[in-house]
């Protein structure tokens, strides 16, 4: 039988790809429901990390160290098609999926082997809950302006001060990883207010004293959200993840693969509202027809599946090129081509889709209202379309700088 997402027989998959999409929908039928409305959305994240922990997905996001101790790349494509096949099926799911990969992932990319041992297994088994901050309230789309600060105490720990918003996995995570800036006071002083220079990355246990959960953020689509405020918060020198002043390019660099699984979750979710338009059409019946016979539901119906196709296409062309070791230029771009396509088209496949379904569409309870509140947040988390759109003009121009052609 087809599977209900991108069709793993493309050239962009390996073997292992065309093992695994069948797998993890095979699973996923038994194992996940899209609920239309959960109860206790802080258990359910719990529950659903030990899940995906056990059955071994989250392995995906976390690879295992190989003999030599070296921890291999990670598989963008493998990445992308375990979003797309969880977000059909249960957006909670797949938010559960990406945050234990954002969080881990700047570990994976970047981590020593002591920060490795510690935080990756426990990751992957679903036992630690991972989290990423780094906007602030002055801080979104501008991640350079950010004022959360670290200082170097005299026994070369540090101590954090500022605040963190919008923090998925924020209340419940076991783990952030922070971004603070890290200059000198005397060089602070001459320091412009936006700088992506003096930025350093940190892994903060959500124990650790002074750090705060000011106020859990309730959303159009329940998850775990929230604000963290640090106050002389302290952390281990051991803490720091990477050299000091390379926290941007470690926000940057984790956000581009992640963005790309962005781009194959908004996918899932656009396949699965087209399934149910498809099946509904074939059954609702008005002016003596079904709503599948009528051309103005063709036209719907062929815009909706155009429009999947070419997210599907530019999504792993985007994981295909980043697991080729494509330069960053290149992957940075596609990476942000698929993040913006996807869900912006997502969006529209979604909104057609309750379109279809009428005042049902709107009814709590359906699959398809419940759809277009979880994909609302995608056009805007991990990179907003405007950035989206700044990062591909940026590299765009770079690149016909460099060659004098398209890239
Ligand atoms: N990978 C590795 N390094 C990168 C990078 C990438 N994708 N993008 C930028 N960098 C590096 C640059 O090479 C540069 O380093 P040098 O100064 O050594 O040359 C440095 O980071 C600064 O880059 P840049 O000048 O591009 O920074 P900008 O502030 O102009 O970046 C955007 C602007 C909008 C692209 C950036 O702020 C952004 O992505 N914002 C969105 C943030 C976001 O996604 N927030 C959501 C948080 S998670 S829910």
């Amino acid at each position: 039988m087809p599977l209900p997402i991108t069709d793993p027989a493309l050239p962009f998959f390996a073997d292992h790809h065309r093992e695994l999409a069948p797998a993890a929908a095979a699973w996923a039928t038994v194992h996940l429901a899209q609920q239309p409305q959960i109860e206790d959305v802080d258990a359910s994240c719990r529950a659903l990390a030990r899940q995906l922990g056990a059955a071994g997905w989250l392995q995906w996001c976390v690879p295992p160290a190989n003999e030599e101790g070296k921890t291999p790349p990670l598989d963008a494509r493998a990445i992308c098609l375990l979003r797309e096949t969880f977000a059909w099926h249960s957006s909670l799911a797949d938010f559960v999926f990406a945050m234990q990969g954002l969080g881990a992932g700047a570990i994976s990319l970047f981590g020593d082997a002591a920060q490795r041992a510690r935080y990756l297994l426990g990751v992957a088994s679903g036992e630690l809950l991972a989290a990423f901050a780094l906007s602030e309230p002055g801080a979104g789309s501008d991640a350079a302006a950010l004022a959360c600060r670290a200082t170097r105490l005299a026994d070369g720990s540090w101590q954090l001060d500022g605040e963190k918003t919008w923090v998925s996995n924020g209340g419940i995570a076991d783990f952030y990883i922070v971004f603070a800036r890290t200059e000198e006071e005397e060089e602070e002083e001459e320091a412009p207010e936006r700088s992506s220079a003096g930025i350093s990355a940190f892994i903060v246990d959500a124990d650790s004293p002074g750090l705060a959960v000011a106020e859990r953020i309730l959303t159009l689509s329940p998850h775990p959200l929230a604000r963290l405020e640090f106050s002389a918060c302290q952390v281990p020198a051991s803490q720091l993840l990477g050299s000091p002043g390379e926290g941007f390019r470690i926000a940057m660099a984790t956000l581009d693969m992640f963005r790309i699984s962005v781009a194959a979750a908004a996918l899932g979710l656009a396949r699965r509202a087209a399934h149910e338009a498809l099946r509904h059409v074939q059954e609702r019946r008005m002016f003596g027809q079904r709503l599948a016979d009528m051309q103005i539901t063709q036209a719907k119906l062929a815009d909706m599946a155009t429009a999947i196709d070419a997210a599907a296409l530019l999504t792993y062309r985007a994981a295909w090129q980043r697991d080729q070791g494509g330069t960053k230029m290149q992957t940075t771009r596609t990476a942000a081509m698929a993040k913006l396509f996807a869900t912006e088209e997502a969006q529209r496949v979604i909104d057609a889709a309750v379109q279809l379904f009428g005042g049902r569409g709107i009814t709590q309870g359906e699959v398809v209202e419940a759809l277009y509140r979880d994909i609302r947040a995608l056009r805007i988390y991990e990179g907003a379309s405007e950035v989206q759109k700044l990062v591909i003009a940026r590299e765009t121009l770079q690149a016909f700088k460099d060659s004098g052609n398209l890239p």
